[in-house]
C-alpha cells in the first residue's frame, strides 16, 4: 500500500517536472547586449502563476526545515536537497534553456539557495562573487526567482550596472555611502563611459533576474510591516574552475536525478 502511494507520488512529481515554469519571453541579441552591458537583466513577471504557487510552498517548506532541523545542516543553502520540487527544477527544460542561452551548451549546476526575507530582515551589504576572475571565457550566472516580487526599500535588489566588467570578487561595502566613497566615486562604466551609479530595482510578482556573478549587488532591509519576500536562486556556470559558491553535498552529486546527467560535477 505504502509502495503504491510512493509510486504514484513519484509519477505526479514527474508530471510536475514539465509544468510550465516561464511565460513566453524573448532572449535575443538585444537582451544579451543589455545583460552584458549592465551585468543583470530583469524579466518582470516571467514565472507563471502556478509556478509561483508551487515555489512559495517549496520555499516555505525549506524555511520550516531550517527552523526545526539540526543546527549542523543548512537547508536554505542546499535547498534543492531538502525539497523535491526545487530538486526537479535544476533540470527543468525552460530553466536549462535560459541558462544555456546565456552560457552556451556546456554548463554545470552550481547551487540552489533560498533567499527568503521575512519582516524586518536586514537585507544584504554590497558584495560581488568570485568565479574564474581572470578568464572571461568562463561565465557564472545567477538566476533569481523573485516569487512575490519586491518594492523599493523593501527587500529590494540594488545593483551597480557595469560593475561586473571589473571581475573583482572582493568589492564590499556596508552601505551606499561607503560604497560611493570607497569604490564608486569617479568611476566610469568600462564600455559606455558613463559615470557609474547605484540602481535600486523593483520587481512585480514572478520576476526573474539574470545576473553575472561579478556584478556588485546588495539588498535593502525588508520592512517590518511586509510579508516574507519569497526568493530562490539557481546558479549555473561553465565548467573549468573551482567554485566557492558551489553548495552540493557529495551524495547529492552522485544521485541520478533525471535530466541532470552531465550537470552536477564540478568540471
Ligand atoms: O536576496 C537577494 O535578493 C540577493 C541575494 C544574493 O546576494 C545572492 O544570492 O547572491
Ligand atoms: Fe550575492
Amino acid at each position: 500500500m505504502l509502495r503504491k502511494y510512493h509510486l504514484r507520488s513519484r509519477y505526479s512529481q514527474n508530471l510536475l517536472n514539465h509544468a510550465t515554469l516561464f511565460k513566453p519571453y524573448v532572449f535575443d541579441h538585444n537582451q544579451r547586449a543589455t545583460l552584458d552591458r549592465d551585468g543583470h537583466l530583469l524579466f518582470p513577471g516571467l514565472l507563471t502563476q502556478d509556478a509561483c504557487t508551487q515555489l512559495e510552498t517549496a520555499l516555505a517548506d525549506v524555511q520550516r526545515q531550517s527552523e526545526e532541523g539540526p543546527e549542523d545542516q543548512f537547508p536554505t543553502r542546499f535547498a534543492a536537497e531538502y525539497n523535491s520540487h526545487l530538486e526537479s527544477l535544476i533540470a527543468h527544460p525552460q530553466l536549462l534553456e535560459l541558462a544555456r542561452q546565456v552560457l552556451g551548451p556546456d554548463i554545470r549546476y552550481d547551487h540552489c539557495v533560498t533567499l527568503n526575507r521575512s519582516a524586518g530582515n536586514g537585507g544584504s551589504n554590497w558584495h560581488t562573487h568570485e568565479y574564474s576572475d581572470d578568464d572571461t571565457n568562463l561565465g557564472f550566472i545567477r538566476i533569481f526567482f523573485y516569487v512575490n516580487g519586491f518594492e523599493t526599500e523593501d527587500g529590494a535588489l540594488k545593483v551597480v550596472p557595469g560593475s561586473h566588467h571589473f571581475r573583482d570578487p572582493n568589492i564590499r561595502a556596508d552601505n551606499d555611502k561607503d560604497l560611493i566613497e570607497q569604490w564608486l566615486r569617479g568611476r566610469l562604466h568600462p564600455t559606455t563611459g558613463c559615470p557609474m551609479r547605484i540602481e535600486q530595482l523593483t520587481a512585480p510578482v514572478g520576476t526573474v533576474v539574470l545576473m553575472w556573478t561579478h556584478s556588485l549587488h546588495g539588498v535593502t532591509p525588508r520592512k517590518q510591516s511586509s510579508a516574507t519576500r519569497w526568493t530562490v536562486v539557481f546558479a549555473y556556470r561553465n565548467p573549468g574552475r573551482p567554485s566557492a559558491a558551489r553548495w552540493i553535498n557529495p551524495n547529492f552529486e552522485d544521485r541520478k536525478i533525471p535530466g541532470t546527467e552531465g550537470l552536477m560535477s564540478l568540471y
